[in-house]
């Protein structure tokens, strides 16, 4: 159906922009028949899931293959057309346009990054058009709509020491957050973070290592042969940072271990030169949760262990949130399955890995609706622009992890969090520690 009025899109221009770790990207501008322009860039991840939608690289020499031309050739010569004269602000429709164009479920022959920068364009200029910000359009679109209650501001989860694919593989475990428990706003939870950041690369400096060195996501890294280390430093900036460990600022921790580990249940350690079997793995984690005060555990075992992670959640305590990201992979049927299962309490939300909005904000749906967590990520490889702050805000998805507190892909999303607060003032308020327990979807496991 054709929309001939103000936001009905008028056109739909693409180019291939950078992301943060200097690879190309999709950039999008959609503008609307009254003149309201929306603008999107897409990030992109490097510890990338094996069912999340796919993105399209030219392959070849330029950019070493990871150009986006032939994306945004798909872009411009298929998508842009098809979605000509659509309404912008019916987000469900020119999703639905969109996919039905690319024809495959993965999103995989226009490509995932060309969908997803027309899907958010789109939807920037449609709010754009509503004269609201996109998160006040998100959350009137919530089932209590906008006006029911404070509109909650996430917690954020902000990496202090990166591992993995995001640090040449300095330890196995890819990602460990501060989380500010403590907070009284949002304000207070950034200054939080910070403290911890800095106390963290004074920690390094003092044991010789350097401090300088930043990894994908502006988080500290350094080799190490122990990956229980990479827990204990951030802990002990913590403390050094004069917090109180578990009381102020609390630990998150992204183990990413489709990239170490087998659908099998063997978990190869290349730092510390040993291989655990998927018992022994659990066991150790369910040591540092007892040594280390962890709120949340990401990607505990491979993506595709789903029997696995219905034992981790009979192992890992109940105060500590079961994540899954690539386990997931933002898709909704592997969301069901997971609630069937009961294999995880906690849904990482990353608008790439859907492809569109409309699939991701159904994600969050199926989760809040199940008693999941819902956490909106960005990736290693993201951009100046700062919708996803307002994805989580619009959604109340409760928690929101971009990466650490410096580099300007980063602080753009905290940025815009901060100027959210500041302007809602007491209508907002910050989620609360308690996003973090068990739901009872999976504390029933074990009764
Ligand atoms: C993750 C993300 C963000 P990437 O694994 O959660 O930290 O990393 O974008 O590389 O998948
Ligand atoms: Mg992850």
């Amino acid at each position: 159906m054709k929309a001939r009025h103000a936001s009905a899109i008028a056109s739909v221009v693409a180019w291939e922009a950078l992301d943060s770790r200097g690879r190309p990207t999709v950039a999008c501008r959609v503008q609307l028949g009254g003149g309201a322009v929306g603008r999107a860039i897409v990030p992109s991840g490097a510890s990338t899931g094996a069912h999340e939608a796919v993105e399209r690289r030219d392959g070849g020499e330029r950019y070493d293959g990871w150009g986006v031309r032939s994306a945004i050739s798909a872009l411009t010569g298929e998508l842009g057309p098809a979605v000509a004269g659509l309404d912008a602000t019916d987000r469900a429709l020119v999703d639905a346009r969109l996919e039905e164009v690319d024809g495959t479920p993965d999103l995989a022959r226009t490509g995932a990054n060309a969908v997803l920068a027309v899907s958010l364009a789109s939807g920037l200029a449609g709010a754009q058009a509503l004269g609201r910000p996109l998160w006040h359009v998100l959350a009137a679109a919530e089932p209590g709509g906008a006006a029911t209650g404070r509109t909650l501001l996430p917690m954020p989860m902000a990496n202090i020491f990166s591992g993995g694919a995001h640090a040449a593989g300095a330890v196995d475990i890819q990602d460990v957050l501060a989380v500010p428990v403590g907070a009284e706003s949002f304000a207070h939870a950034l200054e939080i973070v910070a403290r911890v950041r800095a106390a963290t690369a004074a920690v390094l400096q003092r044991r010789g290592l350097s401090p300088a060195l930043v990894a994908d996501e502006g988080g500290l890294s350094a080799p190490m042969s122990d990956n229980e280390a990479a827990v204990g430093v951030v802990c002990e900036g913590i403390e050094a940072a004069g917090l109180r460990s578990g009381v102020d600022a609390a630990v998150a921790v992204d183990l990413a271990a489709s990239q170490f580990g087998t659908a099998e249940g063997r978990y190869h350690l290349r730092c510390e030169d040993r291989e655990l079997d998927r018992a022994d793995w659990l066991a150790r984690l369910a040591g540092w949760c007892e040594r280390y005060p962890i709120v949340s555990l990401e990607d505990v075992l491979h993506e595709d262990d789903w029997s696995g992670w219905a034992e981790a959640v009979k192992v890992l305590p109940d105060h500590c949130q079961l994540l899954g990201d690539d386990l997931f992979a933002t898709h909704v049927e592997r969301v069901r399955e997971g609630i069937d299962r009961r294999s995880a309490n906690a849904v990482l939300v990353k608008p790439n890995q859907a492809g569109t909005l409309t699939r991701a904000e159904h994600v969050v749906r199926e989760a809040q609706r199940a008693g999941l967590g819902t956490v909106v990520s960005a990736r290693s490889g993201d951009t100046e622009d700062t919708w996803l702050a307002d994805l989580a805000v619009g959604w109340r998805a409760g928690q929101i992890k971009v990466g650490s507190t410096m580099r300007s892909e980063r602080t753009a999303k905290w940025n815009r969090l901060l100027e959210l607060e500041h302007d809602l003032g007491r209508k907002a308020a910050l989620a609360g520690p308690e996003v973090f327990g068990r739901s009872t979807s999976v504390s029933e496991v074990r009764t």
